[in-house]
């Protein structure tokens, strides 16, 4: 007993603790950006201790998926749009109300001040450590049947949706025939003709070559989506004091390249996918799109407080 014990030491202090991490699109994204940087500050700021091994393109499953995997501990960490989040943290929900903040500067403010760090510590009830908030993007809508100009333009078109139930609900409200399904499954949908569109930041649109399925752009900008950096909470828990502070130091600046990326994507992606042959609606009337989601508001105003979501608008 004595021996083996002491054959084991010497291998233990040197040994590498692995563990991995995910995303739903591809390493050339925003989100691949993301998670290279996390990967590689903390192999960083732990001296090489512990080594984050990135996953992408889904190979470790959807969205919904990789944070089932990360709240039961088959898996350490995924960074994730907020898509499927709702469904496990539902106080999350109200961040993805259509048209909520003017802009990703906004968005930004709110995520990294007062209200987006209390919404961080809803996670832990949950099983999660949420590491930082990080940025999926603005999103617009695509599809293969006709330039949207106006709200009307949207009704009756059978397009992909996050699962994710505001979205659901504000997307009903434009009258689109709407059909939830995970990431990964989206390129095909279109391809086949199973949806007629779908809506995403720039960013992922080119990251997944949607250009390649889908003919209209139109820069609805109806919602802003967050993304997340998610760890399982006990393999967070077990961490030293200063490998802790490494792991949220880690998410901070891949943050800073997430944004960085989504920044340069949303300045090139108009002329990109027009090259690639896709025709863009640039100049949308963005009020009218709010005001067709009227009913639809004031049932989110209902469900999570007119108060908590006029603080978020109002936050400056
Ligand atoms: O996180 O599901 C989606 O449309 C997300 O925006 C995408 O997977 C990137």
């Amino acid at each position: 007993m004595a021996l083996a014990v002491g054959a084991l030491l010497p291998l233990s202090a040197s040994a590498q603790t692995a563990m991995k991490i995910s995303i739903s699109i591809g390493q050339n994204s925003h989100q691949g950006i993301g998670i290279d940087v996390f990967a590689k500050e903390v192999e960083q700021r732990t001296n090489g201790r512990i080594k984050v091994q990135p996953f992408y393109s889904g190979s470790l499953g959807g969205e919904r998926e990789s944070i089932e995997a990360v709240q039961l501990g088959t898996q350490e960490l995924t960074l994730t749009s907020t898509g499927p989040v709702p469904n496990f943290v539902p106080a999350a929900r109200i961040l993805d109300i259509p048209f909520l903040f003017r802009d990703k500067a906004h968005a930004r403010a709110v995520l990294d001040g007062p209200i987006g760090q209390e919404m961080l510590k809803e996670f832990e009830s949950k099983g999660f450590k949420a590491l930082a908030w990080a940025e999926n993007g603005v999103r617009h809508m695509t599809n293969s049947k006709r330039a949207v100009n106006a709200p009307e333009d949207l009704k009756g078109l059978k397009m992909r949706t996050m699962e994710n139930p505001v979205h659901v609900a504000a997307y009903k409200g434009f009258g689109i025939v709407t059909t939830p399904m995970a990431f990964p499954e989206v390129f095909t949908a279109l391809q086949q003709g199973t949806v007629d569109g779908q809506e995403n930041p720039l960013s992922v649109i080119m990251a997944a070559k949607f250009d390649q399925v889908q003919k209209h752009l139109s820069l609805t900008g109806h919602v802003y989506s967050p993304a997340i950096f998610l760890m399982n909470k006990a393999a967070f828990d077990k961490l030293s004091a200063a490998d802790k502070q490494a792991f949220l130091d880690a998410a901070r600046e891949a943050t800073k390249a997430n944004r960085a990326r989504v920044d340069e994507d949303d300045a090139k992606g108009v002329a990109e996918l027009r090259s690639k042959g896709m025709s863009v609606v640039e100049n949308i009337d963005k009020a009218k799109f709010q005001s067709a989601l009227s009913p639809v508001y004031a049932q989110f105003e209902s469900q999570f407080g007119k108060a908590n979501i006029e603080r978020i608008r109002n936050f400056k």
